[in-house]
């Protein structure tokens, strides 16, 4: 094989090696639009969340709604609403894997100045698990993110400075585990930090991607084309 052509092999194996290969984890109602006691008409509510998401307070407590806001939603028509300090999660059912670059990605939005604090903290996290969620631990999202034994990682966006009626998608929240991780399953968590109104949400993503891994094998295959190409 002529070195050039040796090369272009080598350089496409590495490339293939290189770029590792996001998966996405399935999140269930991740837009919001199943909704309990049938598919919402405009301008309707619903408090009940299960059997996808589970909320602070219980099952259909009214601190948290999915509701259908002619065009006030980032994917379909409806989205979550949540009251000041009030949170939801859902466990992914998949396991925290190690060396694991996670990305959570959260439609986010603001209604009115008088449902969306100027201050709005419309909070996303990652969490190891749901070990004593619910209200009886963790009053509300700040104490939940406060804990570093649950919480991996978190974000906050001010949804008050957008327009009325928009939402956009806030930052990606992205992780990445070291070698050894909780045995815990992957947990996103949903919730208002705000000092008062709501946030809303809508078209939840997660993403977990191997950290790429240059092996060193790769290494020594590189420094015998090196001397390859030095000897011709
Ligand atoms: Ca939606
Ligand atoms: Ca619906
Ligand atoms: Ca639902
Ligand atoms: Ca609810």
């Amino acid at each position: 094989m002529k070195a050039r052509n040796l090369i272009k092999v080598v350089l496409a194996w590495v490339t293939s090696a290189v770029v590792a290969h996001a998966a996405s984890i399935v999140v269930n109602d991740a837009s919001f639009e199943n909704n309990d006691g049938g598919d919402l008409a405009s301008g309707g509510w619903s408090n009940n969340l299960s059997p996808d998401w589970e909320e602070r307070d219980g099952v259909a407590n009214g601190n948290s709604f999915e509701e259908f806001i002619p065009s006030f939603s980032s994917d379909g028509t409806d989205h979550i609403g949540m009251n000041s300090g009030y949170y939801i999660w859902q466990d992914t059912g998949v396991a925290l894997q190690p060396n694991t670059i996670y990305t959570l990605t959260i439609g986010a939005g603001r209604r009115t100045s008088g449902q969306t604090s100027a201050g709005n903290s419309t909070v996303y996290a990652l969490l190891a698990g749901t070990t004593n969620l619910g209200a009886a631990s963790y009053a509300n999202t700040a104490a939940v993110i406060g804990d570093p034994s649950l919480t991996l990682a978190s974000a906050s966006f001010n949804a008050g400075s957008l327009s009325d009626l928009t939402f956009v998608d806030a930052p990606d929240l992205v992780f990445t585990t070291g070698a050894t991780v909780p045995a815990e399953n992957v947990v996103i968590l949903l919730g208002d930090n705000s000092d008062g109104a709501r946030s809303h949400f809508d078209n939840i993503r997660l993403d977990a991607t191997p950290v790429p891994e240059v092996s060193t094998s790769l290494f020594g295959l590189l420094g015998a084309l090196f001397l390859f190409r030095r000897r011709r």
